[in-house]
């Protein structure tokens, strides 16, 4: 039976007047944190944190409090509708969810027909826990292409952390890390996929050595033991100047390199082409500094590395991935206590399993968007969003017809956004299903409003590899809101799939718990369930890998024709490589750092969260600020080679003068005609998507980065 042990829950509905308390999961990021929904007629009115969970210790950030401001929002979508006016008229017609799914599935037959199903591409956010259901529906209709922020985030460490260890690394905080390293990661805002702030914060609490790498002082850059303010997209050179001093100090575990590792001999040979000398000057780190991280990493056990989704967003994406587990295994930490675990999730169907990928036939697998330029990528269903630009507007290499966006918001959110909008302006039909009218979906034929996490039953964390899954319990029902999983269920059964899916999506819970021998009415009745903990696995059956090694050299990144070891590129556009457009653009521009309250694109509606955290922000070092004659609060002009936006400086001494940090997602819902100010300060608009500017092998688009110039605002209406 589920348990309240927090003694003040029955204190709080008395003196509140609350009239009932469900144990549940929120999922406004990520996801992960057990809650305490308490509720009143029926309605979700407080949220608190459920100190029985093992993710979150009864521990909640803002977003998950203001969940109530977000399911009962007066702006929200609570029925279907269809747009009657020109794209971005903003004239929407109510109908039916009869009306609205019939005329997606005529759409999705009649296209499958006349254009193969490879012209429909669908798309998720990064919510990324209705993945399952969408690849289920994805590869039965036979499209192989589902288009997700997976090239550039997180896609990459899962990809290249099971080609090298067969499968995902992750910090082991329940046994305390004796030293973190934090890479391009800001844990305690962004609490991303596996990992929540807290624990890392009582790992810090209990004494564990720290060590950043940012270019900016963050909070946990002040906290450090040592910061390294490297030059933004030059952490692949770091690392190997870091295996340098590990490997010739011989800092490393020699017991491990000398059993499990493959290719150490190639691998030294390419860290010793990166001295710490070298590295000092790609990097801006000095050389001592570099010794000093890679000594203290090496040499405290165990210790973890807390990677994050900037080290992705680069033109090096796989091999800074890469790069960080060689650190993560020579130095003796894969599957120790403390260490960087290989967790084993519950034995239910998984993802994978659930997503039917082996129902897509060979023959639409080979026609996945980009797969045959992006190999990594393509060997994990990852495709490059400039490849479905591309096939909308130059119906290359064939026609795409379709798009169905369930949980995205890519006019905000993908590289080169102006391209983007052309894409969506041009699609034949386009289908979103979102909490809001955004500024993508205003470009759709069909909006459906979708159930947030406090209207669904679900299992939580599904997706995870921290080895969890915990129960998602339905709170309230808003309007005619659905969750994202029933929606597919029922059109399932409308374009011919109704034999692999369910009369109700409790059918599929069921079925993906079918293996633990419990139905979801048991798994309903539990805390949660957690997979069967053990360490040095590898040690019994070696790496599930192709030579059963932790393969430092990847024999897969060779057979599909790339370099198997991690190097260091220049960034695409940089002072090194591009040193004319320096000239004109003299700063290194960085995008995207998390915000508390925000996730991406999300909650600027919310009150409480939209006080946190006004305006968008660009962070500039006050000797830049003088020299471009900008005053703190001042809006300023950021202009690249694709554009310009605006954003409010704020002088930052804790990022160096050469670079500039600015944030992106922003959109402004409460400008209520059909933009919504989305071309105003979005940041995505000077970003690149070119293929030569992306990571090789996984497609990531490099929207960490790039150059620009930076001005008031006045001397562009002078101009
Ligand atoms: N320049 C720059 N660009 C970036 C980044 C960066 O750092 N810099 N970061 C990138 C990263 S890491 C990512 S993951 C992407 C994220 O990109 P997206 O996933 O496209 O993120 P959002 O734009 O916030 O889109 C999520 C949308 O889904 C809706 N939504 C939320 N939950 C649900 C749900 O359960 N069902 C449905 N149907 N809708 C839901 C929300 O209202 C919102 O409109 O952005 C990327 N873009
Ligand atoms: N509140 C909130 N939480 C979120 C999100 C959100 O939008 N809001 N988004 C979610 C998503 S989808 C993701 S992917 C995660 C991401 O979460 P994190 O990985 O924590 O990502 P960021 O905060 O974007 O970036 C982390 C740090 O990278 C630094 N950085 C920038 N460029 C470089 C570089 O070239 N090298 C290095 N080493 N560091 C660099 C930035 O200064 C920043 O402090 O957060 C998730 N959580
Ligand atoms: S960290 Fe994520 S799961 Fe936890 S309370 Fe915040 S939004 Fe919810
Ligand atoms: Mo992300």
């Amino acid at each position: 039976m589920v348990e309240f042990r927090y003694s003040n829950v029955e204190r709080e509905m008395e003196v509140y007047g609350y009239d009932g308390v469900v144990k549940s999961h929120c999922r406004m990021c990520h996801g992960g944190c057990g809650v305490l929904v308490y509720t009143k007629n029926g309605k979700a009115v407080k949220i608190a944190g459920d100190p029985d969970c093992p993710i979150n210790h009864g521990t909640l950030c803002s977003k998950g409090i203001a969940s109530t401001q977000l399911a009962y929002h007066p702006d929200r979508l609570t029925y279907p509708l269809r747009r009657i006016g020109p794209k971005g008229s903003g004239k929407w017609d109510r109908i039916s969810w009869d009306e609205a799914l019939n005329t997606i599935a005529g759409r999705i037959l009649h296209y499958k027909e006349q254009f193969g199903a490879e012209s429909i591409v669908m798309g998720y956010g990064t919510g990324r826990e209705n993945e399952a259901a969408i690849y289920r529906f994805a590869n039965l209709l036979g499209t192989p292409n589902v288009l997700t922020a997976g090239h550039f985030c997180y896609g990459p460490r899962i990809a290249t952390s099971i080609i090298t260890c067969g499968t995902n690394v992750v910090v082991d905080y329940e046994n305390h890390p004796g030293c973190l390293m934090v890479w391009g990661n800001n844990i305690v805002i962004s609490n991303p996929d596996e990992y929540k702030g807290e624990p890392f914060s009582v790992s810090l609490d209990k004494g564990a050595r720290l060590i950043a790498i940012d270019p900016r002082l963050t909070r946990i850059a002040a906290r450090a033991d040592i910061w390294l303010q490297l030059r933004p997209g030059t952490d692949a050179a770091l690392a190997l100047g870091m295996l340098n001093v590990i490997v010739n100090e011989e800092l490393y575990d020699q017991e491990f390199v000398r059993n499990h590792v493959y290719g150490w001999e190639p691998f030294v040979k390419r860290v010793n082409e990166y001295s710490p000398e070298k590295v000092a000057k790609i990097t801006w780190v000095p050389k001592e500094k570099i010794k000093a991280a890679a000594r203290l990493f090496a040499t405290t056990k165990p210790a973890g590395i807390q990677w994050g989704v900037a080290i992705e967003q680069q033109i090096n994406c796989a091999d800074n991935d890469r790069v960080l587990m060689a650190l993560m295994g020579v130095t003796g930490n894969i599957d120790v206590p403390g260490g960087q675990m290989l967790f084993s999730t519950p034995k239910i169907r998984n993802v994978g399993q659930f997503g039917a990928h082996r129902m897509l036939p060979h023959e639409q697998a080979v026609k996945r968007l980009g797969a045959g330029r992006f190999r990594l990528a393509g060997n994990f269903a990852i495709i490059n969003p400039k490849c479905v630009w591309d096939a909308i507007l130059k119906e290359h290499p064939y026609p795409v017809k379709m798009l169905f966006f369930i949980s995205s918001n890519p006019v905000m959110t993908r590289a080169n956004a102006n391209e983007v909008y052309r894409a969506l302006e041009k699609v034949e039909f386009m289908v979103v299903s979102d909490f809001f009218l955004t500024p993508t979906a205003e470009l759709a034929d069909i909006v459906l409003p979708a159930a947030t996490w406090l209207e669904m039953d679900y299992i939580g964390d599904y997706w995870k590899r921290h080895g969890y899954i915990l129960p998602r319990r339905k709170v309230t029902q808003v309007g005619e809101c659905r969750s994202d999983h029933e929606m597919l269920n029922d059109l399932a059964h409308r374009v011919g799939q109704a034999e692999y899916w369910w009369d109700t999506f409790e059918g599929g819970l069921d079925y993906i718990l079918e293996p633990l021998a419990i139905t979801w009415q048991d798994f309903k009745k539990m805390n949660f369930i957690r997979g069967e903990v053990r360490y040095s696995k590898y040690k019994e059956r070696g790496f599930s890998t192709p030579t059963k090694k932790f393969e430092l050299y990847s024999t897969l990144l060779e057979n599909w024709g790339y370099d198997p070891l991690p190097r260091f590129r220049e960034p695409p556009e940089s002072p090194e490589s591009t040193p004319d457009l320096y000239r004109d653009y003299p700063y290194i521009l960085i995008s995207g750092r998390r915000l508390p309250g925000f996730f991406h694109t999300e909650n600027r509606q919310l009150p409480w969260m939209r006080e946190l955290h006004r305006d968008p922000v660009v962070e500039i070092h006050p000797e830049t600020a003088k020299k471009e004659g900008i005053t703190g609060g001042d809006w300023v002009v950021i202009e690249s080679p694709r554009g310009k936006v605006r954003q409010r400086a704020k002088i930052f001494e804790g990022i160096d003068p050469r670079v500039i940090s600015a944030e992106h997602a922003w959109w402004f819902p409460e400008k209520k005609d059909a933009k919504h100010g989305w071309d105003e300060s979005n940041i995505n608009i000077l970003t690149d998507n070119a293929y030569d500017a992306c990571d090789p092998a996984m497609g990531a688009t490099s929207v960490r980065v790039l150059l620009c110039k930076i001005y008031p605002e006045e001397k562009k209406i002078e101009n």
